[in-house]
């Protein structure tokens, strides 16, 4: 799906852990950019006991050497591309010709790409710390690292927008932008974990005050959810969890 070729067939197989960004999908599919291709057999259904188990095949190991999912294929499933990053990026690589995601030119391109890094940073510790907060319990170490990840991933997103910019990168929408609604929408998944939070004597991250310290990553966030590319799938979701 990264090969030379690349437009004349555009497509690409996914597996997930979770619904793939519904942004990514909505700015990409309606051509054949993305299908649910079937991949010979990635993962394998064990028994064990009473509990089914999954069990990554070998052939799935060799096309994604870390194992990991959102996990996707070329058509013929012997290119393996991994890091959901990764993957937006060959989405916007196979819709080139259809709307340029991934901004006009080298230099735009490769600031979509710097935001993408500072986003996977923020990303790293807020995974760590959601999947602490689904198990009930954070520790004093996750929640100060997701905290500061925040607050310096919120500061860049607002510093990069104070001249008014509409978008993160250029004119128009790109990865940038639509990396940030995703991260930013399932952090938002904190708010159901408030009370027990509190239990802990943790205040939870994503506070009121947030839209005086960051107006403009949070006017940012605001916007887009309402934008025709964005609104169909992100505002339902942050409506779901409560964001007004
Ligand atoms: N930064 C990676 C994170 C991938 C990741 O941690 N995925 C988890 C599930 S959401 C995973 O594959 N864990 C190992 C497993 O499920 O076996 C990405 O964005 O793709």
């Amino acid at each position: 799906m990264v090969s030379p070729d690349a437009s004349s067939n555009p497509s690409i197989s996914m597996r997930n852990c979770s619904a793939p960004s519904p942004s990514t999908r909505r700015f990409a599919t309606k051509e054949p950019a993305i299908n649910e291709l079937p991949i010979t057999r990635p993962l394998e259904i064990m028994s064990q006991g009473s509990a089914p188990k999954l069990r990554k095949t070998s052939a799935f190991l060799e096309a994604h050497p870390f194992g990991t999912v959102p996990a996707a294929f070329s058509p013929d499933g012997k290119v393996g591309v991994f890091e959901s990053n990764s993957i937006m990026r060959a989405v916007a690589r196979l819709g080139a010709s259809r709307f340029p995601l991934y901004g006009q030119g080298p230099y735009e391109a490769s600031r979509v790409d710097s935001f993408l890094d500072a986003s996977l940073v923020f990303a790293r510790d807020a995974q760590i710390y959601l999947l602490a907060l689904m198990s009930g319990k954070v520790s004093a170490e996750s929640y100060a690292r997701a905290r500061d990840g925040f607050v310096a991933y919120a500061g860049g997103i607002d510093q990069a927008l104070s001249s008014e910019r509409r978008f993160l990168v250029g004119e128009d929408v790109t990865l940038a932008d639509i990396c940030f609604v995703a991260e930013m929408s399932l952090f938002c998944n904190e708010r159901g974990s408030a009370a027990a939070l509190e239990q802990q004597g943790l205040t939870p991250i994503l506070h009121p005050e947030l839209e005086g310290e960051f107006p403009r990553a949070m006017g940012h966030l605001a916007r887009l959810r309402k934008h025709p590319a964005f609104a169909p799938d992100v505002d339902p979701y942050l409506a779901k969890l409560g964001v007004p």
